[in-house]
């Protein structure tokens, strides 16, 4: 079994479509095994998108993610994090698979609904940012 970390992020929420999202991952073999709703502020977003710090996105990408509530995800599956980048489709909706979750719900690069990790390192270091151990809880 392998972990990733996804945030439905500020506009996912605005727009009321946690619940459809969540379908999308559940049905696509996903087990939820921690979950929280959160702010970001300013501070945590730039700490969370660090490794952004130089590209031009950078402080509307750290706007952006502290302009409303998140929802924080761990899920376990077999090959979770590759799997999970297929789910959600290419950072571009524009240019993502069709039936990806942002090819259905995003708006823009910048607006494009959740985040998945990139690697297995990243989603264990990206799930201790927002859930401490006690809160990792298996299905079954
Ligand atoms: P992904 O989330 O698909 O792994 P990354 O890691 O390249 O994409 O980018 C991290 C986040 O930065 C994206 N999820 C997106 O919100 C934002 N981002 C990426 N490229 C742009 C861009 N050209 N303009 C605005 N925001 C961007």
């Amino acid at each position: 079994m392998e972990r990733t970390l996804t945030i439905l992020k500020p506009d996912c929420v605005r727009k009321q479509l946690i619940g459809a999202v969540i379908d999308k991952i559940e049905r696509a073999g996903f087990r939820v095994v921690a979950m929280k709703k959160t702010r970001l502020t300013k501070e945590t977003a730039g700490e969370f998108y660090a490794v952004h710090r130089e590209r031009p996105f950078y402080g509307e990408l750290v706007e952006f993610m502290s302009s409303g509530p998140c929802v924080p995800m761990i899920l376990e599956k077999a090959n979770a994090v590759a799997d999970f980048r297929t789910v959600i489709g290419a950072t571009d909706p524009a240019q993502a698979d069709e039936g990806t979750i942002r090819k259905l719900y995003a708006d823009s690069k910048g607006e494009n609904i959740i985040h998945g990790s990139d690697s297995v390192e990243n989603a264990a270091i990206e799930a201790s940012f927002f859930f401490a151990a006690e809160e990792v809880v298996r299905s079954n």
